[in-house]
């Protein structure tokens, strides 16, 4: 593999800011920093990946391959086969990024196309992975250096960066091609979270739960523990109902209470919502509460409400 370094760039419009844990949809690649585009030589068809590990369950739902520019007109110059490997090197799914703009959404560097929605499941390893056709006219984004100018999901972590050449299609590339964080990107995709669901109560113990939205005052839910999730492991900063936070005491602490509120052994967790907040119109007639676990799980609930004038 010879690999011709064409260009650096700074970045900075792309710069994302804030937690990419709190987002239930978001890209596996995000670029943070300087980065390197390359072009490939060699006069072979390569296949370019990346290993995985999956932290929790994910739904992928695009599969996307990166764009040259500002290197480049925007669009690819060729098309390219994206797949998704399982650790057997089994193709679980792919799909064809289309040489011009048309057909593929751009977003933050990458061409995206949506494929039928593939479940990967928790504490696996899989390979992403894109055909370079010959004569190989894209370039790639290449980190070379620690610490990388990109960054991952949290729902995922970077095993290493492989290759299969030549490659006649798109084949599984297990060799690796790089150590550390070295890698070409080349593929990407979309994550979304399979949310975990758990049971919750909008004003515990009272019903029908009716909101009076010009209040000015708040509301409180209860989400329950079950034996499979321990409602405490759920971070209140990422919480919300109807988009609206967790309120908030003098000291930015979220406010919330540990209580066993259905009377079953297991300590539930209550928050307080300001009703201002709430993203509710007078027809609705339920709310979704969602919110992450510390360690990375998504959770939503969902119980019904009566908005009142
Ligand atoms: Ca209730
Ligand atoms: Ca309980």
């Amino acid at each position: 593999m010879t690999v011709r370094t064409l260009a650096a760039a700074s970045l900075a419009a792309l710069l994302v800011a804030g937690s990419a844990a709190a987002q239930s949809v978001g890209p596996a690649v995000t670029i943070t920093e300087n980065f390197n585009l390359v072009g490939s030589s060699g006069g072979v068809s390569i296949t370019y990946g990346w290993q995985f590990h999956t932290k929790t369950d994910i739904t992928i739902t695009k599969l996307g391959f990166c764009d040259g520019a500002p290197f480049s007109d925007i669009g690819l110059s060729e098309p390219h086969t994206i797949g998704i490997f399982d650790d057997n090197g089994s193709l679980l799914v792919s799909a064809e990024i289309p040489s011009d703009t048309e057909g593929a959404m751009l977003d933050r560097n990458f061409w995206y196309v949506p494929i039928s929605p593939t479940t990967l499941l928790a504490g696996r390893t899989y390979t992403t992975a894109a055909l370079l056709p010959e004569p190989k006219q894209d370039m790639v984004l290449y980190q070379g250096d620690d610490p990388g100018f990109v960054a991952f999901d949290p729902r995922i972590a970077w095993l290493q960066g492989v290759h299969s050449e030549p490659a006649s299609g798109l084949t599984f590339p297990n060799e690796p091609c790089c150590t550390g964080l070295v890698g070409f990107f080349g593929p990407s995709f979309l994550i979304e979270t399979v949310p975990m669901v758990v049971a919750i109560d909008i004003k515990p113990g009272s019903f029908p739960n009716s909101i009076n939205l010009g209040s000015g005052g708040g509301v409180t839910v209860a989400v329950f523990s079950t034996t499979a999730l321990d409602a405490r492991s759920i971070d209140p900063t990422t919480i919300t109902l109807a988009s609206a936070p967790v309120r908030l005491k003098g000291k930015g602490t979220p406010m919330v209470s540990i209580e066993d509120v259905n009377r079953d052994q297991l300590l539930d967790l209550v928050v307080h919502i300001s009703t201002d907040a709430l993203q509710l119109t007078a027809s609705d007639t339920e709310a979704v509460l969602e919110g992450w676990t510390f360690d990375g799980k998504a959770i939503r609930g969902t119980d019904s409400i009566r908005v009142v004038p």
